[in-house]
């Protein structure tokens, strides 16, 4: 097992991560993954939050901060090198990559692509290291796919804005030192013009947590209501300044897709676990006289899974490359997600028809991964609004 000095940063400041370098940390992630994470994953089901220090270990090996660019503190990887490393770190429970997932996605991306020099400065140090965590606070009772119809204000009030509104299923909430925020400053009839970005500390007054949420798996992560009464901040807490008062729906559009292809990368690692474990427990468990993956009905559930899982490793990277060359790749990254994350659930439903009856048992460690991924559907952009995204971007191309 490795120590705790062993998982201190390997990656030094530099602007460039070059390939060796960045192999010595996949195979650092890999080790981590082995010998702390799976070991860890029935406590965190039973326990239903992450160990201290398994976020400590996080924390050093400079996970928190993995996109960062290394003069804020990160390591500094590229989409593509990113969505390598997430695949091998989510061959853990998801439950893992959610502690570090707001402040590498949707809590920090805000800030690090239209954020001021000053903001980046004060806030992307601290998120890099894990000192800070970031929540991305958008969907609403009313509002979660159509996030250009915000309800909770911001009234402006001399040089604040005044805020009241309630934010529902935030992701990490009760761990958060800074949220996302996106709050309506237009009439509703703006739509998407009418939304800003802000930078809220979780300690300013007026801001309060609901219980955490109960939820159907990922337990070990944290989501709850964040309730805005009369919350006052400055205009110089929007996201890019006060000149970039309604402009945060581009800015959470571009952060969700960028999460895109971060999911993706997550359904492929979750997928290949559960097809690794599906396998093992083929060759191990006989019946009629010899191993279940023998049988060739058994062996079309794995080949399928085998063959959707490449291909949908092979879109995610061949996106993650394309989101680098371009600096966006707004369909791409729609059809991974939509690609990779229906894949995890035909995986997952494979997986446990292996299993049979030993699979739908609460015990079975393969119960606990069908009902983990069910989430990456819905969360950042359900399948149905990946669908309408690659469908406008299609038209929008032959217009
Ligand atoms: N990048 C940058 N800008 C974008 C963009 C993108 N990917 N997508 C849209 N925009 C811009 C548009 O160009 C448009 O700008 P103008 O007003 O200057 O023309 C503006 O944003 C509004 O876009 P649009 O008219 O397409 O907005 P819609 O209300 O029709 O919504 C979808 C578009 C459905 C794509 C959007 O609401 C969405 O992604 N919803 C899902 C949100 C989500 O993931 N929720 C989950 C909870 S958050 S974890």
């Amino acid at each position: 097992m490795p120590t705790h000095d062993d998982q201190k940063p390997i990656i030094s400041a530099t602007d460039a991560v070059d390939e060796e370098t960045f192999l010595q940390l996949l195979d650092a992630v890999d080790r981590f993954v082995a010998e702390r994470l799976i070991p860890n994953e029935t406590r965190v089901e039973e326990e239903d939050d992450i160990p201290a220090e398994i976020i400590e270990e996080l924390r050093d090996m400079g996970l928190f901060g993995l996109s960062t660019p290394p003069e804020y503190g990160g390591l500094g990887l590229n989409t593509a090198q990113e969505a390598r490393l997430v695949e091998r770190l989510c061959y853990a429970s998801l439950a893992f990559r959610s502690l570090l997932g707001t402040n590498v996605g949707i809590g920090a991306k805000g800030i690090f692509f239209d954020g001021t020099a000053e903001q980046k400065e004060t806030y992307l140090p601290g998120l890099a290291s894990g000192e800070l965590i970031a929540s991305f606070a958008l969907t609403e009772p009313d509002n979660g796919s159509d996030a250009a119809h915000i309800r909770t204000r911001a009234v402006r009030d001399g040089d604040d804005y005044v805020i009241s509104g309630t934010k529902r299923f935030i992701t990490n909430a009760t761990r958060a030192n800074i949220f996302t925020l996106l709050a309506r400053t237009g009439n509703i009839e703006d739509g998407a013009r009418g939304v800003t970005a802000f930078i809220l500390p979780a300690d300013t007054p007026g801001i309060h947590l609901g219980p955490v949420d109960r939820k159907m798996g990922q337990r070990g992560t944290k989501t709850c209501d964040v309730i805005l009464d009369n919350v006052r901040l400055p205009a110089s807490a929007i996201i890019g300044g006060p000149e970039r008062v309604n402009q945060g729906f581009r800015t959470a559009m571009k952060v969700l897709d960028r999460g895109r292809i971060h999911i993706s990368a997550m359904a492929v690692g979750t997928a290949q676990r559960m097809l690794d474990m599906a396998t093992a427990y083929a060759m191990e468990r006989h019946q009629f006289g010899k191993p279940i993956c023998e049988h060739q009905l058994v062996q079309a559930l794995l080949a399928d899974s085998q063959t959707e899982i490449a291909a949908a490793r092979a879109l995610t990277r061949a996106t993650a490359q394309l989101n680098d060359q371009q600096g966006k790749a707004v369909m791409d990254a729609a059809i991974s997600k939509y690609f990779a994350t229906e894949m995890a659930g035909r995986v997952a439903d494979r997986a446990v028809q292996v299993f049979g009856g030993a699979g739908y048992m609460a015990d079975s460690q393969i119960e606990r991964f069908y009902r983990d991924v069910r989430l990456l559907r819905i969360y950042e952009g359900t399948s149905q609004i990946q669908q309408i995204v690659i469908a406008r971007e299609m038209i929008k191309s032959r217009t």
